[in-house]
């Protein structure tokens, strides 16, 4: 029988093991051929074979073989459409806490169905798949400790209309084509209601998930998890807010109702017909990328929409629902202005800042959140643009009065305790690599060196604090997500990752770096840079189980690199 070395990888040979056996993988940006690499499991391996940069925007815009007329939304007219407002779900039925049968708990029903979304007031609608009908789908609200069930239900159609690559783990040509699984990004929920990748539905299913929110007031958001189609599933459209709210949230007095508005970001490609576009590799039995990056970045899945505001103070909750694009957004009247508004931000991923930041920009990795309040008091009747970069995405038109009184934002918001570093049991450094799939002419991001199949490695005990500290030596930025807990940024310190790929030794380049203000928070999501060592320290609170971690680039999480992790319960 012909083995084919991917299959050997899988097969249980260590990927030491399986380096040994031939040019199989390498791993670096720049090394010499021939020179002695390194292995994961820390022994000098010789002959692998040097891989280049990831080649992300190569492939990227590899074409399909399909013959398409993309759209180029440059052409196409600016802020001819209001920004559409998630609608708010809201429950008509109660049902029994399945905790605690003296209970009742709003229950929900939501289909995950095709339909079709208008993005631009010029194009013909876009075929999605949406969880009902909607993109973003409605919003779920919830109070900290009361909860929900939601019933998620699969009403897809039985054929996927984006390119599967049967070569991924988990999307073999034994599967499905057509699964879904909802994970509530930032919820400490049960590991049977989290949605793990293995636990997709396929059309006509549907699974009751309980939603204890025994956590504090945060912009959480859902989305589909599906093993080895996320990044597809997503794409198409299966993506919500969730928002848990809090009594001290509420003494905050912080802008609501009309003036609270989630803008959920994420980037695609369109046909000129308006169909969703997602690139391949040119290899139709291969087609993953490493990374997407689309032309067209859609805010509440609408292109280039406008907002009318008054001149008072506004509360965005940003969510960068997108595969791959890292935004930094600022915002600011049109250029050639200087002005630029002030960002405040009071929230990150996991809730509530200590104090307000001010800052002039904001940088949101995949899957992260910031909550940010912005007085548009100073800029009453005149116009500023939300952007990337430069990138204009959203018109915000301000009313020229009448003009309120400014507020100010309280001046503290809510007591974000440090947990210290002597309360960990446990330090555990774990190794974000990148290597070279030569059979599969691929890029290949692994956590620690494993593969999803591996063994689980990491087995956390249920109420212990743990520090992670990620070592990464890839040439990317990868947001990093642990599902179940919330996090603090510890610090990060840079490390000469070549040597440390060559003999195994940690030699750190500068001091540790604490988090920035706006980063020392409660985070899910971590941005692990290249040659650093970040350290986040976490209690595995909540739930024994089972749950994931993983990285937040749809592409690569797709490809392998994400991990089981196990919370096991006092022995
Ligand atoms: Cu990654």
């Amino acid at each position: 029988m012909r083995v084919d070395r991917r299959t050997f990888l899988r097969d249980g040979g260590t990927l030491a093991a399986a380096l040994l056996a031939g040019p199989l993988v390498g791993r670096w940006r720049a090394c010499n051929p021939g020179s002695i690499t390194r292995g994961v499991s820390g022994r000098a391996l010789p002959g692998s074979v040097c891989a280049g940069r990831s080649g992300a925007s190569a492939t990227t815009r590899a074409s399909s073989p399909r013959v398409r007329t993309p759209l180029h939304p440059d052409a196409l007219a600016r802020f001819v459409d209001p920004l559409p407002r998630p609608r708010v779900l809201v429950s008509t039925e109660l049902r029994t806490d399945p905790t605690d049968s003296r209970r009742q708990l709003p229950y929900y029903r939501v289909p995950m169905r095709e339909a079709l979304v208008r993005v631009h007031r010029d194009l013909t609608a876009t075929r999605m798949w949406t969880y009902d009908g909607e993109m973003p789908g409605p919003t779920l609200a919830t109070r900290s400790g009361q909860g929900l069930l939601v019933e998620w239900v699969n009403e897809l159609p039985e054929r996927h209309f984006l390119p599967i690559d049967r070569t991924l783990h988990g999307a073999g040509a034994d599967r499905p084509e057509v699964r879904a699984v909802v994970h509530v990004h930032g919820a400490k929920a049960p590991p049977a209601s989290d949605g793990y990748p293995e636990d997709w539905l396929v059309p006509g299913r549907s699974a009751l998930y309980h939603y204890p929110a025994r956590q504090e007031a945060a912009t959480l958001w859902y989305h589909d998890h599906a093993m080895g189609i996320e990044r597809l599933n997503q794409y198409a459209g299966l993506i919500g807010c969730f928002l848990v709210r809090d009594a001290l949230e509420d003494a905050l007095d912080l802008p609501g109702g009309e003036r609270e508005v989630p803008l959920v970001l994420c980037d695609r490609m369109f046909d000129s017909d308006g169909a969703l576009y997602y690139p391949t590799s040119g290899d139709p039995g291969k087609p993953w990328i490493s990374e997407f990056y689309g032309d067209a970045t859609l805010v509440n899945g609408r292109l280039f929409p406008y907002l009318d505001v008054e001149p008072r103070s506004y509360r965005f909750r940003l969510v960068n629902a997108s595969n791959a694009r890292i935004y930094t957004l600022s915002m600011a009247p049109p250029s050639p202005s200087s002005e630029h508004c002030v960002l405040h931000q009071i929230g990150s991923d996991q809730g509530l800042l200590e104090a307000p930041v001010p800052l002039a920009g904001i940088t949101l990795a995949p899957a992260e959140r910031a909550d940010v309040v912005v007085d548009f008091d100073a800029f009453a009747g005149r116009v500023l643009l939300l952007s990337n970069h430069t990138a204009p995405l959203l018109q915000v038109r301000v009313a020229a009065g009448p003009r309120s009184r400014p507020r100010p934002l309280p001046a503290t918001l809510r007591p974000v305790p440090r947990i210290a570093s002597s309360a960990a049991v446990k330090t555990r450094t774990l190794t974000l690599d990148q290597y070279h799939d030569l059979p599969n002419h691929r890029m290949l991001m692994l956590l620690d060196g494993k593969y999803w199949h591996d063994p689980v490695t990491e087995k956390p005990v249920l109420g212990t604090v743990e520090v992670w500290s990620l070592l990464n030596l890839t040439d990317d930025s990868h947001p990093i997500h642990l599902h179940l807990v919330r996090f603090q940024i510890f610090e990060r310190q840079l490390f000469d990752a070549d040597e440390y790929r060559t003999s195994g030794t940690l030699r750190w380049l500068g001091a540790p770096v604490p988090p920035a203000p706006n980063e020392a928070g409660w985070k899910d999501t971590v941005v692990a840079a290249p040659g650093m060592a970040t350290r986040i320290i976490m209690r595995f609170e909540g739930y024994a189980g089972r749950y994931v971690w993983h990285c937040h680039l749809l592409e690569h999480a797709a490809n392998e690199m994400m991990r089981p992790f196990e919370v096991v319960a006092p022995g």
